[in-house]
């Protein structure tokens, strides 16, 4: 098994999870910290207003990369940093840009490869209240393609462009279960406002549709010159059948990734929704005006993904409730044989299961014609990480092993079946402020000391990935 001599492998992080220094330099509030500060939202009341204060740490960030040996480093802007309050009509904050040209300047010197993207879900909390948000199909893609505009043109030396990070959780967990920001949903004890049987499919094809817009302004005014890529990033678990003899199931688990991935990469790839999606949410799946269509059918350079976990699915009763958004069927860790997809983690919805990794390379691969790929993110948490102390919590041998596992079946869908993935950016460089979670929940291969100045150190899973790679990428 092997990768290829070009492959480029790191890190990932998000402004609001990493950054703090929310106040600082005239940055605007975004939807995550309008969030944060409503009681009951976030596991552990907190917020991302210091995180590991990467804004005022660039260069330690920069030189631990290099310690691991890392090649590539995907990370998100605050569009809010740049413009505070999100519009097209609204003031720029140069301050903003100075500060990612040149956190992008000392990176390239570094010999790291930037991946940037645009929206991680930070949402300019100016743009919800004016006219709101990811729900309105006319003004924010146009905003969104201002944004991009101004930053495509302040930073040429980035050639790897992320549009979107995750729109399948910006829609469900933002506006139908209402787990993560602005939280709407039709569940009342939770939200006052929202309607989970029709805004999440709003968001996502307001997504798509500004997704699009961006890359055309890209193609158009800058890639001739810049010569640089640009794609989204889509999660997505692999599925395997409660009951591998029934039908019902066989088919229900591959509706479940046509739920979550091809609700956005049919659109853009094959140019329509997926028929399962029309047929059980019908006209609350929003139609693709001509316009539309041209902007995200065939948007993507290469294809972002963000993956973690596998499921076993079975089948529903045909009869959905409007709020369902996983395709009329359910989730189990344990199929019809007893058999486990992968042990517990400190994530409820995360179980390690590296074979699942390649058959999700494999499926994409073939629904979409052996797209590049880059892993924009893998990684795991670990069940009670966070109750250990120094030295025990810098010894993640399960989170080590989990990167070990998923990629070497990474490697093997690249040199035995064909897959065509190009890079790799483990979740995460180092432990954050995991949303709604707080930060109880770590994924970090690099340990925050949150108690004692945000003070960094590497943990075993961070010293032993350089030689993973080492051992699978073939050398010229
Ligand atoms: C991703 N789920 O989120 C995000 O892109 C990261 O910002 C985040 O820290 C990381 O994974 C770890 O959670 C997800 O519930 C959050 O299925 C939740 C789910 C999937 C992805």
């Amino acid at each position: 098994m092997s990768l290829p001599s070009d492959f480029l492998w790191g890190f990932a992080t998000a402004a609001y999870q990493v950054e703090g220094a929310t106040q600082q330099d005239g940055r605007g509030a975004t939807i995550w910290d309008t969030f944060c500060a409503i009681p009951g939202k976030i596991a552990d009341g907190t917020d991302g207003s210091v995180a590991c204060d990467s804004y005022n740490r660039t260069s330690e960030d920069i030189a631990l990369l290099k310690r691991l040996g890392a090649t590539a480093y995907r990370f998100s802007l605050s569009w809010a940093r740049i413009i505070p309050l999100g519009g097209r009509n609204d003031p720029i904050n140069q301050v903003g840009i100075d500060h990612y040209v040149k956190f992008v300047d000392d990176l390239l010197e570094a010999g790291i490869v930037p991946f940037i993207t645009l929206l991680h879900w930070d949402v300019p909390d100016a743009l919800d209240k004016r006219y709101g948000g990811l729900l309105n199909r006319e003004e924010f893609p146009l905003d969104f393609e201002h944004y991009a505009r101004v930053v495509f043109k302040a930073i040429p030396k980035c050639k790897n462009w992320i549009t979107f990070n995750e729109p399948w959780c910006s829609s469900i967990l933002g506006y139908s279960t209402g787990f993560f920001a602005p939280g709407r949903t039709s569940n009342r004890a939770k939200s006052p406002v929202g309607d989970s049987s029709r805004e999440p499919w709003i968001v996502g094809h307001n997504l798509l549709v500004a997704h699009g817009r961006a890359v055309k302004v890209y193609r158009d005014e800058f890639k001739a010159t810049n010569k640089g890529q640009i794609g989204i990033t889509l999660n997505g678990d692999y599925t395997y059948p409660w009951d591998p003899e029934d039908p019902r199931d066989v088919e229900a688990a591959n509706r479940k990734i046509e739920f979550a991935i091809s609700w956005f990469a049919d659109p853009i790839y094959l140019g329509k929704y997926p028929d399962s999606m029309r047929k059980q949410l019908g006209d609350r799946l929003p139609e693709f005006t001509p316009e539309e269509l041209a902007l995200v059918h065939g948007s993507n350079d290469f294809y972002g993904m963000n993956h973690y976990t596998a499921d076993y699915v079975k089948h529903g009763n045909g009869n959905p409730p409007p709020e369902d958004y996983l395709g009329d069927l359910s989730t189990h860790p344990y199929n019809k044989h007893g058999e486990c997809i992968g042990p517990e983690t400190q994530s409820f919805w995360l179980r390690p299961n590296p074979e699942g990794f390649r058959g999700l390379l494999n499926w994409l691969s073939k629904r979409y014609n052996y797209p590049a790929i880059y892993v924009t993110e893998n990684g795991t948490s670990i069940k009670g990480e966070n109750d250990l102390k120094e030295p025990e919590i810098l010894n993640d041998v399960f989170r080590y092993e989990y990167f070990r596992d998923y990629i070497n079946a990474m490697a093997k869908a690249s040199s035995e079946d064909g897959v065509n993935v190009k890079g790799y950016m483990a979740w995460s460089l180092m432990d954050n402020f995991e949303w709604a979670e707080g930060y109880e929940t770590r994924f970090g291969v690099t340990y925050v000391n949150y108690a004692d100045g945000q003070q960094r150190k590497e943990k075993y899973s961070a010293k032993k990935m350089k030689e993973l790679f080492d051992a699978v990428i073939k050398k010229d």
